[in-house]
């Protein structure tokens, strides 16, 4: 059976908890990171050097990195729209994931980091300011995107809703109103609609709406 290193509150360990749902992959979850440790044991760096979550073992084919984890999965138990048929439409669901990972996700950690992670006496409001306002021109990017198609390779939801589906509920959660930065979070009209469809998505709910630790 598939077994899945990595903490439920991690929101790249979601990405790969989120697809396995959306798929039907059963598998085996071991709590990893943070304050269950185990990700910096020697077995475990054997297995990804990062000594990051999430990290699968599929009969012996151990894989880390989130969106391959992902991409891995949807070949093996491929799944259309998940997984698109069609090569530019899976292209398009890549190329978001992408962009989560190498845009949206450096300019949004470091403000999750402070705001749920540090004591409030501790928060650099300087920098939080910056990765928030930065993030807000993100999600203007994305709101373009979804005035132009319901999901957001196109008419379907695909695994390239779920990295940035994933951001959505991080980004809405966070408690801008108490750090005064309310205003850096901007009412976008598309977003907010294809966030209420990830809302009305049962496992939507139940791996990625569990609240921000
Ligand atoms: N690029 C990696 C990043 C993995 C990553 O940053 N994981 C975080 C959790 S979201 C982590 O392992 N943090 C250390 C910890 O939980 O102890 C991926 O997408 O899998």
């Amino acid at each position: 059976m598939l077994k899945i290193w990595g903490r439920v509150n991690s929101s790249n360990v979601k990405k790969v908890l989120w697809t396995c749902a959306e798929l039907g992959i059963p598998y085996e979850r071991v709590d990893a990171g943070l304050h269950f440790g185990v990700n910096n044991t020697d077995q475990y760096k054997a297995m990804n050097p990062m000594a990051m979550v999430p990290v699968i073992d599929d009969d012996g084919f151990v894989l880390w990195e989130s969106n391959p984890i992902m991409r891995y999965l949807c070949a093996k138990h491929p799944k259309a729209p998940y997984w698109p048929e069609n090569l530019q439409t899976r292209a398009a669901a890549d190329r978001w994931m992408e962009f989560q990972s190498t845009t949206m996700s450096p300019a949004l950690g470091p403000a999750f980091m402070q705001l749920i992670r540090s004591p409030e006496d501790q928060w650099d409001m300087k920098m939080i300011t910056t990765h928030i306002t930065r993030t807000g021109d993100l999600w203007k990017v994305i709101d373009r995107q979804l005035g132009k198609t319901k999901w957001l390779a196109g008419d379907d939801f695909t695994m390239g809703d779920v990295p940035i589906g994933i951001q959505i509920y991080t980004w809405m959660e966070l408690p801008l109103a108490k750090a005064g930065l309310e205003q850096h979070r901007p009412k976008l009209e598309n977003v907010a609609r294809w966030y209420e469809q990830l809302q009305a998505m049962k496992n939507y709910r139940e791996i990625v709406a569990i609240g921000l630790t």
